[in-house]
């Protein structure tokens, strides 16, 4: 099996344990990689974004303010590990170069699409929306038209068009809580227009996701389809669970799902995972990933405290989705109505 995208031979990495055999994925035995306070007059960083630029990294955080407003901040890293993150927020200009700030800015993803960087998160546009901004230099950051009504969230955008167009993940919600979500998909030919909708993925049957899921990472391109690591939730008497799932897409026809995991690949267990200002959530935001070794790091917000690395192995995580792999109707047909 192959990833289809470029080396990166300084991929965060650790082996996988002994005594995790059967486990697709695991964790940095340091985490979390972000601890509270981070910086100053920021109390928790947590589903955030990172990718490689000029042989470093780079990352958009969320980041929760001391007066609970969640903003993105710019970090960066040399070893994808130990991240500098800025103490201002990331500042925003519309085209024309004047400020244009969001009121509040959450669970950033930070895809490269032909040279341009694009962050995606979730923002207010009369309610809860996905805000969109492109940069090519970290520097200057320019918002562009929100790509869709509210409610929705979660937006991911593929690192590369598909039959000539940008494509996007997003899941419809509600102004709260929601206690519903499927993944969709839109594409658009500028970034501008958004159309021909397709339902990608339903919550799923098994427990771990069986209230609602939403995009994680970019998705991976690879010689199987389009790899993606999204969010399941299911609730408790206590409140809702945030595992991590696996799907293969189809590489031409991404809302076609070829595999899909019955198995969650990670779920709380951990003390910063299952303790914190909200326990019980492993959201993923982003992975790096090594074309030559089939490496894969996922990175990860935990119990909206933290931020957890882990890793797995293409061929590994591929087998073992494909091996545990339950399809309906919904997940295999193109989805329109
Ligand atoms: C979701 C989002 C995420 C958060 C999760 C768990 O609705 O708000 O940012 O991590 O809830 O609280």
């Amino acid at each position: 099996m192959k990833i289809i995208g470029e080396a990166l031979n300084n991929i965060p990495w650790q082996e996988k344990p002994e005594d995790l055999k059967g486990a697709p994925v695991w964790r940095y035995s340091e985490n979390p990689i972000i601890d509270r306070n981070p910086v100053e007059n920021v109390a928790r960083i947590f589903n955030s974004a990172v990718m490689p630029y000029e042989g470093k990294f780079v990352g958009v955080f969320r980041g929760e303010q001391v007066n609970g407003v969640p903003y993105i901040y710019l970090g960066h890293s040399e070893d994808g590990i130990h991240w500098n993150i800025d103490k201002e927020k990331i500042h925003f200009v519309d085209e024309s170069g004047n400020d244009f700030m969001p009121k509040y800015a959450y669970d950033p993803r930070l895809v490269k699409v032909d040279d341009i960087y694009y962050i995606i998160w979730c923002t207010d546009f009369y309610g809860a929306a996905i805000g969109l901004a492109r940069t090519t230099d970290f520097k200057t950051f320019i918002r562009m038209e929100n790509p869709f009504i509210p409610f929705n969230r979660n937006a991911v955008l593929f690192p590369r068009k598909i039959n000539g167009n940008f494509v996007m993940l997003s899941r419809p919600s509600d102004s709260g809580h929601t206690p519903f979500g499927d993944i969709f998909l839109s594409e658009s030919p500028d970034m501008t227009y958004w159309g021909k909708h397709r339902h990608v993925m339903g919550k799923g049957k098994e427990w771990w996701e069986c209230v609602k899921i939403g995009g994680g990472a970019a998705p991976i391109e690879t010689d199987e389809g389009w790899l993606m690591f999204y969010h399941g939730v299911s609730g408790t008497c206590n409140g809702f669970v945030y595992s991590i799932g696996g799907a293969i897409l189809d590489i031409n026809n991404p809302s076609i799902v070829k595999y899909r995991c019955e198995n969650f690949l990670l779920t709380p267990e951990k003390w910063y995972e299952e303790r914190g200002f909200v326990p019980n959530v492993c959201f993923p935001c982003a992975t790096l990933h090594d074309a030559v070794t089939g490496k894969i790091a996922i990175y990860y917000g935990a119990a909206d405290s933290y931020v957890g690395l882990a890793f797995t192995q293409l061929d590994e995580v591929v087998s073992y989705i494909k091996e545990h792999s339950v399809l309906t109707q919904e997940d295999t047909e193109i989805g329109i109505r």
